[in-house]
């Protein structure tokens, strides 16, 4: 059986899903008349602490609108240089809302007050003004990393006091929640939207959700009607995502705790460079280039022994752990990993 860490969009939806999918009660949501669809979007009010919510096919659909909620064409987006509104989403914030990114690199993709602060700009003769702060969280790129709560607490207070609004890409926010043992609500608090995301470590087919103030969402609705996002008996799938939202939040101990035996046992792979304090969640980044293979290499090898892992990059991958694969296949995928890297430095060597 192939073990795909590739990441945790992967999963199969599970047999509880598929009953709930079948029998869920339908309607037509672009009226507002799916059930399934309104019990989902209610919940994640609830769950986020927010005045509304609404079901949109797509974590990349979810930040698109988040954005065009909170700016004007020809403004600025403040994110962290890594971040997946700017690297992973085909420049939706320019195609969409007529933004321009300005990235800031930080260390593990967490931003602070201070370093955002010195980036904001007013509308001047040569400048385009700043219009919304978007943060990360958890950092996908930065390994799966969780921002402390009193650092968007720091974020948010100073961008308000500047009339700014704050959007979180909280694609994996559960797992935020679970590593530091608080509540989605509670770190969603001070944001004015968040997304996050059934689809990912919750483990729903197909999904995600943005939340805010009803008035931001009444309008969110409308974008996702101009995108193509009006998904009628959408409640098919809004009943897997409940399941999602409402039961697999305590699967997500087990995934973090995949990943840190990971992170522990590939840092004792020779050609192999990853520091397992660094990892907080269920997403790992090592670099393989000690190894001396490319990641494209490290991939092709992987895959002829039935494990499907990604680079990021020509020297790092990405392992991110997910409830489909046990800690039996994690044994296997390290059993995996260390042949690879073992024959490519004897390979080297020769
Ligand atoms: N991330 C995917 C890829 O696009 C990289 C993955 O495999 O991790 N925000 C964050 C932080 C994400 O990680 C992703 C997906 C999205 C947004 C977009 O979600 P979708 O794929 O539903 O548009």
């Amino acid at each position: 059986m192939t073990i795909d860490l590739r990441s945790d969009t992967v999963t199969k939806p599970t047999a509880a899903m598929r009953r709930a999918m079948a029998e869920a009660d339908v309607g037509d949501d672009v009226y507002g008349e799916d059930p399934t669809v309104n019990r989902l979007e209610q919940r994640a009010a609830e769950v986020t602490g927010k005045e509304a919510a609404l079901f949109v096919p797509t974590g990349t659909m979810g930040n698109t609108i988040g954005i065009k909620v909170h700016t004007k064409h020809g403004q600025e987006v403040i994110c962290e240089a890594r971040a997946h509104v700017l690297n992973y989403e085909l420049a939706m914030m320019a195609w969409f809302s007529g933004c321009l990114a300005r990235p800031i690199p930080a260390d593990g993709g967490i931003l602070s007050w201070p370093q955002i602060k010195s980036e904001i700009r007013l509308l001047g003769p040569h400048w385009a003004p700043t219009g919304l702060i978007e943060i990360e969280n958890t950092h996908n790129m930065g390994g799966g990393t969780v921002y402390p709560l009193d650092t968007i607490r720091e974020i948010c207070d100073g961008a308000h006091e500047m009339g700014l609004k704050v959007h979180m890409d909280g694609a994996r926010v559960f797992n935020a929640a679970q590593a530091l043992g608080a509540r989605v609500q509670e770190i969603v608090a001070p944001v004015d939207t968040v997304t996050f995301c059934l689809s990912k470590a919750l483990g729903a087919p197909v999904g995600s959700m943005l939340a805010g103030t009803r008035e931001d969402l009444a309008r969110a609705r409308l974008y996702r009607k101009r995108l193509g996002g009006g998904m009628r008996q959408a409640g098919v799938l809004a009943a897997a995502g409940l399941i999602a939202l409402e039961d697999h939040p305590r699967l997500l101990a087990r995934d973090h705790a995949n990943a840190r035996f990971l992170a522990e046992a590939l840092a004792k792979i020779p050609g192999i460079k990853i520091d397992p304090s660094k990892v907080e969640t269920n997403i790992l980044i090592f670099d393989v280039s000690g190894a001396g293979l490319t990641t494209t290499e490290f991939s092709t090898r992987l895959k002829s022994q039935g494990v499907l892992i990604n680079g990021i990059n020509g020297r790092e991958m990405r392992i991110v752990t997910h409830y489909d694969v046990d800690r039996a296949g994690c044994v296997q995928a390290l059993e995996a990993i260390e042949q690879v890297a073992a024959g490519a430095v004897a390979g080297a060597k020769a």
